[in-house]
Parts: C-alpha cells; sequence; structure tokens
C-alpha cells in the first residue's frame, strides 16, 4: 500500500462559475448576458433546450450548498461575480441585489471555513457590451477594469484569491475560430484582437489589485493542454506540436507570467499582417503587471501531427494551417464528453511550469470528469456511485504527488465541480459534480460517493492506496 501525503495547508476544493450556477430569480435585477440572449435567439442550440436561467438555483440556495461543501471536505472553493449581475449593463449602475448575494455568499463561506476564491470573467459578457463587440472592442477593456475593480472594492477585504479570466481562451476559439460560443464567427484576426484584449485586461486588473494593497493575491486560470507531437524523433511533428503550444497555451500563459507573448506567435501574427490593434504602453502594462498565483485547468492533452491534410482557405487563415490533430489509436477516452483522459498530463504541466515558469505559485484549478446518465449508477439509498469519478481524481492526485516531490509549487486540487451544474450548450447533459442535482425535483441535492470519499481525502489530507 502506498500513501499520498499533501503538504500541510494543501486547498481542497472544487469549483464553479457564476453563469452555470446562480441562475435567475425574479427580482434579482441581473440584466443579460451572451448567455441568456444567445439562448433567447437559438434554444435549439442547448441540449434538451436547458437554458442558463434554469441552471443550479444557487442565488437562493447557497446556504444549504455551504454546508454540503462542508459535508464533502472543502476547504477553499472557487466561483466568479457574474458582470451581468454585478453591473446589469455593464458599466455604470451597480446592482445593490447582487451586492447583497455576494456579500452573504462569501461571507457564509468563510463562515464555514472554506476560503472563497473569486474568478472575474467567465465566459460571460454582459449582452450590452457583446452587442457594441464584446472583447473585440477596447471599451470592453476599460470597462472590464472598472468592474473588477468595483468588486475588489467591494469585497476584496474577505477574498483574498482572486482571478482575472477563466480559460481566457475559451472565447477566442469557441467564439472566433471554432463556433461552438456566441457569436460563432470563424476569423482569426478577430480572434488575435480578442485574445489581445483579454491578455491586456487581466494585466490592468492585476495593476489595479496590486495598487489597492488589499494583501491577497491574484492570478488567472487557464486550461493548459499538454501539446504532445504524434512522434518525438521526427521534428516536423515536434515544431507543429510546439506551433499549436503556442496558439492555445503559451499565448495567455507567457504574457501572464513572464509579461510578454511567445515569439514564435507574434512571428505568426506578424506574417499574416494580423497584428492587432494596440496602443502605446499596453505592452509596458502587459510586462509590468504579471501574476502573483497560475489557476491550472486540466482535463486532455492536445495531440499533434505536421500537416497533411490540405489547408482549408474557406474562412482565411486558421491556426490549424499550421498542424493536424493526431487521433491517436489506442487512447482512453472520456465517451460522454469525448476527451482523451491522460493523467500524466496533469505532472507534465506542473513540471513544465517548474521548469519554464519560475515555479510560480500554482494549483488545480479544474480537473474533472462529465459523464451521461448517472441516474443508472444510483444505489438503493438514492446515492450515485460513481467509482469511476474516484479513480479519475486519484489516477491524477498521484501525478500531482509526483510532481510535489519533485519540487513543484502546487498548492491545492480543485474538482470540477462541487455540484452538477449547467456546462454551456451542453446544459445538464454530462454531470461534474460531487454532489448531484436532481432537476426534476426543484433541484435536489445529494452527495454523491465521490463527494464522501473527497471529504476523507481532504480530512486525511491524502489517500491510501
Ligand atoms: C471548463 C470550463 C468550465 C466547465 C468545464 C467542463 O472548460 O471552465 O466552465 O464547463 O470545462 O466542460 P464542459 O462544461 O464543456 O463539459
Amino acid at each position: 500500500m502506498t500513501t499520498y501525503k499533501f503538504p500541510e495547508n494543501f486547498w481542497w476544493g472544487s469549483a464553479a462559475s457564476g453563469p452555470q450556477t446562480e441562475g435567475r430569480a425574479a427580482g434579482d435585477g441581473k440584466g443579460e448576458s451572451l448567455w441568456d440572449e444567445w439562448y433567447k435567439l437559438a434554444p435549439e442550440k442547448f441540449f434538451n433546450e436547458v437554458g442558463p436561467e434554469k441552471t443550479s438555483q444557487v442565488y437562493t440556495k447557497y446556504k444549504e450548498d455551504i454546508q454540503l461543501m462542508k459535508e464533502t471536505g472543502h476547504t477553499t472553493f472557487r466561483t466568479s461575480i457574474q458582470w451581468s449581475r454585478l453591473i446589469p449593463n455593464g458599466t455604470g449602475e451597480v446592482n445593490p441585489k447582487a451586492v447583497a448575494f455576494y456579500n452573504d455568499y462569501i461571507n457564509e463561506m468563510i463562515e464555514a471555513g472554506i476560503e472563497p476564491f473569486m474568478n472575474l470573467y467567465h465566459f460571460d459578457m454582459p449582452w450590452t457590451l457583446q452587442e457594441q463587440g464584446g472583447w473585440l472592442n477596447r471599451k470592453t477593456v476599460d470597462a472590464y477594469v472598472e468592474f473588477a475593480k468595483t468588486c475588489f472594492e467591494l469585497f476584496g477585504d474577505r477574498v483574498k484569491k482572486w482571478f482575472t479570466h477563466n480559460e481566457p481562451i475559451v472565447p477566442v476559439e469557441a467564439g472566433y475560430l471554432y463556433q461552438f460560443h456566441y457569436p460563432e464567427e470563424i476569423n482569426l484576426k478577430h480572434a488575435i484582437q480578442v485574445a489581445y484584449h483579454e491578455a491586456l485586461s487581466s494585466a490592468l486588473a492585476v495593476k489595479v489589485y496590486h495598487e489597492m494593497e488589499l494583501d491577497g493575491q491574484i492570478g488567472i486560470i487557464l486550461n493548459l493542454t499538454p501539446s504532445y507531437p504524434r512522434d518525438e524523433s521526427n521534428p516536423e511533428d515536434v515544431k507543429a506540436a510546439a506551433i499549436a503550444d503556442a496558439f492555445f497555451n503559451r499565448s495567455f500563459l507567457d504574457p501572464a507570467v513572464k509579461g510578454e507573448f511567445p515569439s514564435e506567435l507574434i512571428e505568426i501574427v506578424k506574417e499574416l499582417d494580423m497584428v492587432p490593434e494596440m496602443q502605446e504602453d499596453d505592452l509596458v502594462v502587459i510586462k509590468e503587471n504579471t501574476i502573483d498565483i497560475l489557476g491550472i485547468n486540466y482535463y486532455q492533452p492536445r495531440r499533434i501531427k505536421a500537416k497533411e491534410s490540405a489547408v482549408d482557405h474557406t474562412h482565411g487563415p486558421m491556426p490549424d494551417d499550421y498542424f493536424d490533430v493526431y487521433d491517436m489509436p489506442g487512447k482512453k477516452m472520456n465517451p460522454y464528453r469525448g476527451w482523451e483522459i491522460y493523467e500524466k498530463g496533469i505532472y507534465d504541466i506542473l513540471t513544465n511550469v517548474r521548469e519554464n515558469y519560475g515555479n510560480i505559485p500554482c494549483y488545480i484549478s479544474e480537473n474533472g470528469m462529465g459523464v451521461e446518465g448517472e441516474e443508472k449508477y444510483i444505489n438503493e439509498l438514492g446515492v450515485i456511485e460513481d467509482d469511476y469519478r474516484i479513480e479519475f481524481v486519484k489516477d491524477h492526485l498521484r501525478y500531482v504527488h509526483r510532481a510535489l516531490e519533485e519540487g513543484s509549487n502546487c498548492l491545492g486540487y480543485h474538482m470540477w465541480t462541487c455540484m452538477d451544474n449547467w456546462s454551456w450548450t451542453n446544459a445538464y447533459k454530462n454531470r461534474y459534480g460531487f454532489i448531484a442535482v436532481d432537476l426534476a425535483e426543484d433541484g435536489k441535492r445529494t452527495i454523491k460517493k465521490s463527494g464522501r470519499w473527497f471529504r476523507t481525502v481532504s480530512d486525511s489530507n491524502g489517500f491510501d492506496d
């Protein structure tokens, strides 16, 4: 038997986001976000036509939920402040009901001994700003910085871990390259401008936060998908993987931690004549305002081979002009989400951060497994026996442990997610939580087997195997 013991005060918890959990309540004063409006425009794009107003009702059930977090061993929990709830029009007036809600939510968590981590942007642009171009428009950067400042002023006395963005590459890929979020464009020039504005907004929020001297830390949460070449000994595969890595990982990791964009990417962007619009001093702001802490979301690796298929010119240049995705035979899959499961990836990321990013303090901010049809695992006591989830977490934690033994500065592990929640266009198709949510029974919560198991891990700060 091996005992996996984690460092003292290692953070055990989970992550969620405002738009995926809070839901709407009559008279809550929330403004419309991109998701609210997109759902109105195209409900058929959402699994079973379940929209964002029907998320897990955390807005009204948070007190009960915090008790369940406690019961499942949470010492920390990350969610996000919905911009469109706090500032319904994106700029201007603050919604007092949102202030009351977030204040109480935060206070209850602290009272329960759970440290709140707050993220500021989780794909949820206020609609009034989206109508003016969203992240394409420089004005959004200014509006975001005001929003961030407002959050720090209102909640920064109690929240000591802040994150500027969750997975900022997702609005780029999903909204402007591969059409899985609104506005579903395929336009690399726009994608680059959006990415640039997000990276800049993050540095500006870091600057404001540090200037306020609130005695906490601020970082960014990135979904780092390690790029593995099909064949390590084939220079063309290796080069293609490096380019994919620059596009999808280093595009945000390098400016956030090192204060500069990767030279490989700058070269490509210049060659394509797609240098984003910038203002004087922007790059100085990015250089001087790097993060204190890095959140790492890890679900799947990216397998890459040298470009073999013909370049598709239909929509102008694309990142995929430089590489092909490699469909590796025999890979382990989560069939419900269609994502490869490769546990060692988590170790490779932590090693990369240790070796190439100054071993910056970091933590696993998301990792998890979405499964469809979990009802079939319900036992006679009404509990979902999700042994596969326990195995998934253990398999990843072993690698986190190994990285720690080798000197990684990883401070904690957050599962995605606490309670089953609304997965964007997948709505409630795949369930990720330690706690089941029964939509047919007014969102009734039931702790799954994995939630009970996680409590034991948290209590003993590790597990035996
Ligand atoms: C991450 C997001 C989360 C969450 C999770 C699961 O990319 O930060 O918001 O949803 O992935 O993915 P999905 O919901 O697409 O199944």
